[in-house]
Formats: structure tokens, sequence, C-alpha cells
């Protein structure tokens, strides 16, 4: 028992290790046997993965990185959702209705909103994702063809958050305010920015992204 418990916590502290240091080519291996040995996938995923960012952003932002090595680790980030994504999705379920989401104009983050894609997924939500450097226009011209439940917009830089609204705007210019939820989130967003923009909620991760989801389904 103990045994297994320093395991984990050993599992964790390299997974997040590997991807500070962007050790790309050992990730997978790596992120495969914690599972093997029954490592908790939300551990992985929180105490590994996302707490690596965060010293990748603070490392960054201290000048002891650049973008090229925020990137790397980016990359190896990817690698190790990309093992334990099929994990977490689920293909049996009836869906329990459509979300549609992207990264607004400008933004090229794109780590938290495939997370909040995975998780919804896993949800049983069915997904249209809309990528990164989304423009408004697309936005709402996705909006007018597809006709989701949900609209969910990322940002991660607080120059890219004044997007946030515009494609709120033309949504309300074309009429098509009142046919879709609008969920918003990212590093930067707030519950007050939320409201300001006449957004419909504010998620401050994947597992609060589900709750809203879901949330603001019931509501219709
Ligand atoms: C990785 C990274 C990059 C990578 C991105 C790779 C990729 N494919 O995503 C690269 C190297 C490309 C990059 C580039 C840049 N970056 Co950068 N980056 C980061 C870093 C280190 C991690 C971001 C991340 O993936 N976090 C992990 C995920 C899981 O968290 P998350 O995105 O916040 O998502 C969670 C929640 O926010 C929420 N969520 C997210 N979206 C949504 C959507 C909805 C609807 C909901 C409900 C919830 C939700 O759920 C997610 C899961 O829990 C951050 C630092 C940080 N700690 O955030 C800087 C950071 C965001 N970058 C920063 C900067 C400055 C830049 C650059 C301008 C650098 C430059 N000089 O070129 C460029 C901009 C490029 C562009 N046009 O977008 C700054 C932003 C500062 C600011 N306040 O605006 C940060 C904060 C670093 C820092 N400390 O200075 N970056």
């Amino acid at each position: 028992m103990e045994e297994s418990t320093y395991k984990m916590s050993d599992y964790i502290e390299q997974i997040k290790q590997a991807v500070v240091d962007a050790k790309h080519k050992d990730i997978e291996e790596l992120v495969k046997r914690a599972i093997d040995e029954k490592t908790d996938l939300d551990m992985i995923v929180n105490n590994a993965l996302i707490s690596a960012m965060d010293i990748v952003g603070m490392k960054f932002s201290d000048n002891e990185i650049f973008v090229p090595e925020m990137l790397a680790s980016a990359v190896t980030m990817k690698k190790a959702l990309g093992i334990i994504k099929p994990l977490l999705t689920r293909k049996d379920a009836k869906s329990r209705g459509t979300i549609m989401i992207g990264t607004v104009k400008g933004d090229l983050h794109d780590i938290g909103k495939n997370l909040v894609i995975m998780m919804l997924e896993g949800a049983g939500f069915r997904i249209i994702d809309l990528g990164v450097d989304l423009s408004a226009e697309r936005a709402v011209a996705a909006v007018a063809e597809f006709k989701p439940d949900i609209l969910g917009l990322s940002a991660l830089l607080t120059t890219t958050l004044p997007a946030m609204e515009e494609v709120i705007k033309i949504l309300k210019t074309k009429g098509l305010r009142d046919s879709v939820k609008v969920m918003v989130g990212g590093a930067p967003v707030d519950l007050k920015f939320a409201q300001k923009i006449g957004a419909d909620g504010y998620g401050k991760d994947a597992a609060e992204a589900v709750q809203l989801a879901k949330t603001l389904l019931t509501q219709n």
C-alpha cells in the first residue's frame, strides 16, 4: 500500500518534470507506464500536466525560458494528453447536446481548449472544434450553419479578451444571440468579465466547463 502511494506521487513528479523539461521523446512511455500502474488520471492531468504548464509560465515570466522552450513544453504536454484522451472520452452515450468551441482571434493557445473538449466529450457532449485564431465572423457563421446549443470561447492572452466581446456583439447584430448559449474561459477570464461582455457563463477549468454546460442546457 505504502509502496503504491509512493509510486503514484513519484510518477506525478516525473511527468511534471518531463513536461517542464520538454522531454517529448520520453513522455508517452512515462505516461503509459503511470497509467498501467493505476495512477489516477485526474492527478496526471491536474497535478502533473497543468502544474507543469504553470511552472513553464512562471519561468517564461522570469525570463528563464523563452518562446521556443515554452512551445517544446506545450508539444510534450499535448503528447501526454494524446495518451489520456481515449481513456476519458466515451463513445456509447447518447449526445447531451452540441457544443462548438474555439480559441479567439489572435490567440494560438489551445491546450486548455483541448482539455475542455476532452472532458465535455467524456461527459457525452458532441463537439465541433473551431480551432484557434477564430475570427468573430467565422464563429458567428458557424453558429448560423451548425446551430450548436452552446458556443465556447477560450482566450489565454489579455490582448485577445476583447475578441470574445466581439463575437457576442456580432451574434446580436445577426439576430443569433438568443439561439445559442455562450460560455467563456481561459486564464485571464473571470466571472466579472464574463458578465460584463454578456456571456451566459464562465468556467475556471475543464471540470467547471462540464458543470456549466450541463446547467446552461437545463435553462432552455
Ligand atoms: C504553452 C504556452 C504557450 C504555447 C501555446 C501552445 C499551444 N498549442 O497552446 C506557445 C509557445 C505557442 C505560446 C505562445 C505565446 N504565449 Co503563451 N503560454 C503558454 C503557457 C505556458 C501555458 C498555457 C497552457 O496551456 N496552460 C494549461 C491549460 C490546461 O490551462 P488553460 O489554458 O488556462 O485552460 C484551462 C482553463 O483556463 C479553462 N479554459 C480554457 N479555455 C476555456 C474555454 C471555456 C469555454 C471554459 C469554460 C474554460 C476554459 O479550462 C482549461 C483546463 O483546466 C502560459 C502560462 C500559463 N500558466 O497559463 C503562457 C502564457 C498564456 N503565454 C503568454 C504569452 C505572452 C505568449 C506570447 C505572446 C509569447 C510571445 N512573446 O510570443 C505568445 C502568443 C502566441 C499567440 N498569438 O497566441 C502569457 C500571457 C500573458 C498575458 N497576460 O496576456 C502567459 C500567461 C505566460 C506568462 N506568464 O507570461 N504560449
